[in-house]
C-alpha cells in the first residue's frame, strides 16, 4: 500500500510510530505495510505485556528480515495463548519446541538451513523467563557458547505464568508467587543479560514493552550480526502480579525510570549504550500498584525490604551509569 499523509498529529505522547517522524523512521506499527506476525484472534489475557512485546519484536525481525524467518517457541505462555492446535495466530514459520529445548531447535533450523544454502533465512528461538532462565538454560549457553547464528529472546515476566505463577530464577525479591507466599528471597535468581554478556556473544540487549521504538531498533540492530545474540525484554504480566489490564505499559515504564530494569546494549560483551532515567522515581511507585508486592504495604510497611529494593536500584543506576552526571 503506498505511503499516505497523516492528516492529524498527536505530539507530546508515547504513542508508538509518532506521526511527525518521517516515514522511513517510524514504527513498524506505523507502517500501514506492518507484518502483523502475531495476528488477531489468540488467547492472551487483555493487557498481555508479552503478546504485545512479542508482536513488536517479531514485526520488526520479519521486515529487517524481507520476511526470511522462522521461529522456535518455547512452552509457555506465548505458545499456549498464540497457538492451542491446530489454530495459530502466528503468520510465520513457526515450530514449538519442548519447554527447554529452543535454543536446541533454533540451532538445529540454523544449522539446516545453512547446510541448505539458505543464508537468508534467520532463525529466532523465544520464551519466557522459566524457559530460559531455568530449564532452557543449559542449550542457551551451548548456543551462546558454539555462537550459533540465532537471535534468542526471553519475554521476561518474572514467574513461570502460564502455569499458575510459580517463583523462576528472575523472579525479584519480595515478589509474591505461588510458590513464594511471604515473597521471593533477596540474593536468588539469575540475572539472564549479563551471564549473556559473559559469554562474549556478539549482540546483547534489554528492553521494555513501554520503549517499543527502542525494542524494535534493538530487533533491526541484532539482525545486522550473524552469531549468537540475545533480547531480554521486560514483559508485564496483569493477571501474575496483579495489577490493572490498562496498566500493564506504565508498569514496565517505572520499572526503567526507578532503575530496577536497566535498559542497555552490549556487543562482544562490553556495554556500548544505555538507555538513561529521565528523573528517578522511588522503587514505591513501581510496586504499590502491583497486588504481588501489597505485603510490603499492609498491615504494616515493610521498610527494610522496600529499603533493599531500593538499594537494587541504586545498585543499577551507579552500575551502567543510568543518570546523567
Ligand atoms: C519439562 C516440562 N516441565 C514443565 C512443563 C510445564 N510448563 C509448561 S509452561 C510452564 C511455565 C512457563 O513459564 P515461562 O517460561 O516463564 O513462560 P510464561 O508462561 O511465564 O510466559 C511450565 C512449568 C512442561 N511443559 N515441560
Ligand atoms: S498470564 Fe500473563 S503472560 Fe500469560 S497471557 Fe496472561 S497476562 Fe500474558
Amino acid at each position: 500500500m503506498a505511503f499516505q499523509p497523516v492528516k492529524y498529529y498527536q505530539t507530546g505522547t508515547f504513542t508508538v510510530g509518532n506521526r511527525l517522524l518521517p516515514p522511513e523512521t517510524r514504527s513498524v506499527q506505523a507502517n500501514m505495510r506492518r507484518t502483523n506476525s502475531l495476528n488477531s484472534g489468540h488467547r492472551a489475557c487483555q493487557g498481555c505485556g508479552e503478546a504485545l512485546g512479542a508482536r513488536y519484536a517479531i514485526d520488526a525481525a520479519m521486515e529487517a528480515t524481507q520476511r526470511q524467518l522462522v521461529a522456535a517457541n518455547a512452552t509457555g505462555c506465548l505458545e499456549v495463548f498464540s497457538t492451542p492446535y491446530p489454530e495459530t495466530s502466528w503468520q510465520i514459520p513457526w515450530i514449538h519446541s519442548l519447554f527447554g529445548n529452543t535454543a536446541a531447535v533454533a540451532t538445529g533450523i540454523a544449522a539446516a538451513m545453512k547446510a541448505k544454502g539458505k543464508n537468508d533465512v534467520r532463525v529466532i528461538a523465544q520464551g519466557g523467563d522459566g524457559g530460559t532462565t531455568d530449564i532452557g538454560f543449559g542449550c542457551l549457553s551451548g548456543m551462546f557458547e558454539r555462537n550459533d547464528d540465532v537471535l534468542y529472546i526471553c519475554y521476561d515476566n518474572e514467574a513461570y505464568m502460564n502455569t499458575g505463577v510459580q517463583r523462576s530464577s528472575a523472579t525479584p525479591p519480595a515478589a509474591r508467587t505461588a510458590t513464594t507466599t511471604a515473597g521471593n528471597s533477596f540474593n536468588q535468581g539469575k540475572n539472564l543479560p549479563v551471564i549473556a554478556m559473559a559469554h562474549g556473544i556478539p549482540y546483547v540487549a534489554t528492553a521494555t514493552i513501554a520503549h517499543l521504538r527502542d525494542l524494535e531498533s534493538k530487533v533491526r540492530r541484532a539482525m545486522e550480526f550473524r552469531g549468537a545474540r540475545y533480547l531480554h525484554v521486560f514483559v508485564s504480566c496483569p493477571l501474575g502480579w496483579g495489577h490493572a489490564a490498562d496498566q500493564s505499559v506504565r508498569i514496565a515504564r517505572l520499572a526503567k525510570e526507578t532503575g530496577l530494569f536497566p535498559v542497555f546494549e552490549a556487543e562482544h560483551g562490553e556495554l556500548v549504550s544505555v538507555a538513561k532515567i529521565r528523573k528517578p522515581l522511588p522503587v514505591e511507585e513501581y510496586l504499590k500498584p502491583q497486588r504481588r508486592f501489597a505485603h510490603l504495604f499492609s498491615p504494616r510497611i515493610n521498610t527494610e525490604a522496600i529499603a533493599r529494593i531500593q538499594e537494587m536500584a541504586d545498585r543499577n543506576i551507579r552500575k551502567y551509569g543510568l543518570l546523567d552526571a
